[in-house]
């Protein structure tokens, strides 16, 4: 499967094309817009999510419900478009004009893609730039990534992230916690916080960040239950599904570092406190008597939980900017001052869910292909069966 998104933050609209679902998936506007109403929460969030009411409206590629097997095409409004359309708009400039639009952005905001993306594309001003680079675009990866999640649903896997760390604040998370517990409880918080003990603590790090001009970030974790075992591969570099999903987490806005299971604690234990030791019972199969390495060995899934966390940098868009070059004249001056959030984790968790969802559907299509829906869900309930049996 793959999926495109095009869109520019404060452009008329965000849309996706998802190609390689099978035919026959049931699947409604409801099952993506409850994704993107999630990834719009948050305690640290600017204006611009009260403008917004993000909600997708499914194109083509679905009809009474069911998907056909052609292109499913997302598209989500943007409604801040309506205070942008000349500085934003499709058509040349007309004589007097550039006067309309607000200055030129010249001043790059370090840490973000400001200046690479204008040395690379050759754009004298830098909302060219900002307009795609801006996190407004995992709008339509949460669009994309709920198709993938009602798949999994289908075929009972599910996918919840939950926020573990803000500015420092780092969560206790009780283990004993069911996947759905651990969910209620994450939907409930402001922070998307699993331990009710921190979330004040980390709103008040965040309202801090806010009084100062600053930015925080923090740290999320993605939970998976119900992946077959064995998907995958290890023949191959460009296969491991582990690899896959490092990937997508690095691939959301600021985020800069990934780990599974115990992740970088691994480094500073034995080899007999890391691996997890095998069993195998009538009821589950084969299973892990711990989980220390997240539900992966050898690039494949082993039937137990995958535990992936990922690192998100503070916001680099601060009302308290950093020195930066003006591309005009040479000097120093203050980065641009731009209208964002001081802390977006909990938006990111969501995020995080999604694009790992993605890679999960993907990689279950990839590996029990059908055209059908129906005959793609024997294949994995026969994969189950034979696991366990092994
Ligand atoms: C963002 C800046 C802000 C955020 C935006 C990401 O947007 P604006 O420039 O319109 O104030 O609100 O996030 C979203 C719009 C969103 O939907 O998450 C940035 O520069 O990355």
């Amino acid at each position: 499967m793959r999926y495109l998104t095009a869109g520019e933050s404060h452009g008329p609209q965000l849309t996706t094309i998802l190609e390689g679902f099978p035919a026959g998936m049931p699947l409604l506007a409801e099952d993506i817009n409850e994704g993107l109403a999630r990834r719009q929460k948050g305690h640290g969030r600017g204006r611009r999510m009260q403008i917004e009411k993000d909600t997708a409206e499914i194109v083509s590629g679905v009809r009474h419900g069911q998907t056909l097997g052609s292109p499913i095409a997302l598209v989500v409004k943007n409604n801040d478009w309506k205070h942008w359309t000349n500085i934003m708009g499709a058509e040349p400039l007309k004589e007097g004009q550039e006067d309309e639009i607000k200055r030129k952005i010249t001043r790059a905001r370090p840490g973000h893609a400001d200046l690479n993306g204008a040395i690379k594309y050759g754009h004298r001003d830098m909302r060219n730039v900002l307009e795609r680079s801006s996190a407004r675009e995992t709008t339509v990866r949460v669009a994309a990534g709920a198709v993938a999640k009602k798949l999994l649903s289908l075929v009972g896997v599910d996918v919840v992230a939950h926020v573990v760390e803000i500015g420092g604040v780092t969560a206790k998370v009780d283990s004993s916690l069911s996947i759905n517990e651990l969910k209620e409880r994450a939907e409930l918080s402001p922070v998307r916080v699993a331990d009710p003990n921190v979330e004040v603590e980390m709103m008040a790090a965040i309202d801090d960040a806010k009084k100062n001009g600053d930015s925080i970030g923090g740290i999320v974790e993605v939970i998976v239950t119900g992946m077959p075992a064995g998907i995958g591969s290890y023949v191959h570099y460009d296969r491991k599904l582990d690899a896959k999903l490092a990937g997508a987490i690095v691939s959301i806005n600021a985020f800069k570092g990934v780990e599974f299971g115990i992740g970088f604690e691994a480094a500073r234990k034995p080899g007999s406190e890391v691996h997890d030791e095998i069993a195998w019972n009538e009821e589950m199969g084969y299973y892990r008597k711990t989980n220390r390495l997240g539900g992966f060995e050898g690039g494949m899934t082993t039937g137990m939980p995958i535990v992936v966390r990922g690192v998100m940098k503070p916001i680099p868009t601060l009302y308290k900017p950093l020195m930066s070059v003006d591309i005009e004249t040479k000097e120093p001056f203050a980065a641009s001052v731009e209208r964002s959030d001081s802390c977006a984790v909990p938006a990111a968790a969501v995020v995080a869910e999604h694009v790992i969802a993605w890679e999960l559907a993907n990689s279950l299509v990839e590996q029990f292909y059908s055209d059908r829906f129906d005959t793609f869900m024997d294949e994995i309930k026969r994969q189950r069966e034979y696991a366990r049996e092994f």
